[in-house]
């Protein structure tokens, strides 16, 4: 369907938002900060996998829903940032792979409700959204997940069986997809995987499908990616989407995008100090959009709900050169 995809490929600048309990971290755990040579896994600054890298036992993790209280979130704010930065839609970690729900989930109590703060942050962002014209988009970590004991985890964890990541997938998964249709009505999902041995099988063109069907049925406007299944997206789905980082020198047949970070890490990392000058990524901006695809620009906000001064001050640099040059 080429009409679905119509406003995205007149889009061609989103912000991407990762958010969880991960950003209470801040990259940081137990006096070990990413990326940290003297631990197995701890390579690479991704703060969103600090669960995982930094070795937090699980049930220290999930204790962490007592402490996310993000006091200082204000949906209209950050919805207004983005579209003074000239983007189009906004797309936020509604579960990453740690398996916490951002909203009110009836399935799981791993969720927004469980927290002292417990308000309902998607719908405030879905509101902004329609306030300011901006196409919402959740992400969905549909393969990996550290919480149900049937979602899949890292390589060098025990693997677990079909059968239990069909309990994961009939369980928490295809309900919670639902769930975020008929709460908020997103124009797009952006599902995460990257060609791992676990995708092959536990991400089956069955699977791949199944999930498919069930967007297409319950919501028939919302754009799916083509990371819903790396090696394999088939022809049902909307858009392609890059490497993480990555701009490719060739015009592309579909529409696509390249999501990317303004630091190294996506998630909040308070020692990550590697921000991006805007005019670096406008130059990513122009070259995605000269090829015809879109650049997803990410933002971490603090687990107190801002979003870090240094991110502010470059959206509002590219947002300024972009009117300047009659593009926003
Ligand atoms: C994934 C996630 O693991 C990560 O935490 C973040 O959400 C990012 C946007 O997506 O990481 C990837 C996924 C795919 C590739 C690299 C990192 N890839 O294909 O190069």
């Amino acid at each position: 369907n080429n009409d679905r995809a119509k406003w995205f490929k007149e889009a061609k600048f989103g912000m991407m938002v990762h958010w969880g309990l991960y950003s209470i971290l801040g990259g940081s755990y137990n006096g070990h900060t990413l990326p940290d040579s003297t631990l197995k896994h701890a390579e690479g600054w991704y703060a969103e996998w600090a669960q995982q890298r930094l070795e937090v036992p699980a049930k220290e993790y999930q204790a962490l829903v007592k402490q996310f209280n993000p006091v200082n979130f204000d949906a209209d704010q950050w919805i207004f940032e983005a579209k003074n930065a000239g983007m189009k839609y906004f797309v936020i970690t509604a579960k990453h792979h740690d398996g916490f729900a951002l909203w009110d989930s009836k399935v799981s109590t791993y969720d927004i409700g469980s927290t002292p703060y417990k308000k309902d942050i998607l719908g405030d962002l879905a509101k902004a959204c329609k306030k300011y014209g901006v196409k919402l988009g959740f992400y969905y970590s549909h393969c990996e997940d550290w919480e149900h004991p049937g979602g899949a985890t890292p390589e060098w964890l025990p693997r677990k069986t079909d059968a239990e990541f069909e309990q994961y997938w009939t369980q928490k998964c295809l309900p919670q997809i639902s769930e975020l249709i008929h709460n908020y009505n997103p124009d797009l999902f952006w599902f995460d995987t990257w060609g791992d041995e676990q995708e092959k099988t536990f991400i089956s063109d069955k699977r791949r499908d199944q999930l498919i069907a069930l967007i297409r049925k319950e919501s028939p406007k919302c754009l799916i990616n083509g990371r819903i299944s790396y090696l394999n997206p088939g022809d049902d789905i909307d858009f392609l989407e890059m490497m993480d980082n990555t701009y490719p020198e060739k015009l592309q047949t579909r529409p696509w995008q390249t999501a990317a970070t303004m630091v190294n890490s996506w998630g909040w990392h308070a020692k990550d100090y590697n921000w991006k000058p805007a005019n670096q990524m406008l130059g990513y901006l122009i070259g995605n959009v000269a090829k015809g695809g879109n650049y997803l620009l990410n933002i971490g906000p603090k687990p107190n709900g801002e979003i870090p001064a240094a991110a502010i001050q470059r959206l509002r640099e590219m947002g300024g050169w972009l009117t300047a040059n009659g593009e926003a």
